[in-house]
């Protein structure tokens, strides 16, 4: 039916006219355009990899600064609502700390906890006490509690008194980027002795 429509005209069907190619695709030519096809995926798949690995250290350096400025600012608000006298704020063994209930920021490099512990303070040797079961600090069950310690990060705080009524806070945060490499990210802020009221 669909011949004798095509062929009204001449009432035959027309006769093909010159050679007909019967040349396809040689293996050869196949192996080629696998190769090329490979090689392109290949190159395609490279390249997620490394968006990957950039997103995640982007990820690590975000986290530990948003770190860095917390520590920074809890310790102008130790001062600021004078949770801690200007001589308290201070490492502990500087001949400049003041005696009393507070040990001292400790020296060298901690591990970063989620809770403040007894003192309620972050960044102390007391980080990782945990209450027990009667949550009450300082009764016979508080333990230390490594699951508080987040897994890979560390900190350490310096602090130096530059003058009467000025200190050096210095706050490091050392993490692991994708590689597996350790990383230090520093922040750096000043602190005055203000015991003014300004700020209650
Ligand atoms: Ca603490």
């Amino acid at each position: 039916m669909q011949i004798n429509m095509l062929n009204k005209n001449s009432g035959r069907i027309p006769s093909r006219k010159g050679p007909i190619s019967e040349s396809g695709v040689t293996i050869l030519e196949m192996v080629v355009a696998m190769l090329v096809l490979t090689v392109g995926l290949l190159g395609l798949a490279a390249s997620i990899g490394y968006a990957v690995n950039v997103s995640n250290k982007g990820r690590n350096i975000t986290n530990t600064k948003l770190l860095v400025v917390s520590c920074l600012e809890q310790i102008e608000t130790l001062r600021n609502t004078q949770q801690l006298t200007f001589a308290q704020i201070a490492n502990v063994g500087d001949p400049g700390l003041a005696t009393g209930n507070f040990a001292g920021f400790p020296t060298g490099f901690q591990p970063v906890s989620i809770n403040p512990g007894p003192d309620g303070i972050f960044g102390t040797a007391d980080d990782l006490i945990n209450a027990g079961p009667d949550n009450t600090y300082g009764t016979a069950d508080d333990f230390t509690d490594y699951t508080w310690a987040v897994a890979g990060l560390q900190r350490q705080i310096v602090i130096t008194s530059l003058s009467t009524n000025l200190k050096r806070i210095e706050v490091t945060v050392r993490y692991p980027d994708p590689d597996g490499h350790l990383r230090n990210l520093v922040g750096v802020s000043y602190l005055n002795n203000d015991a003014s009221t300004n700020f209650l």
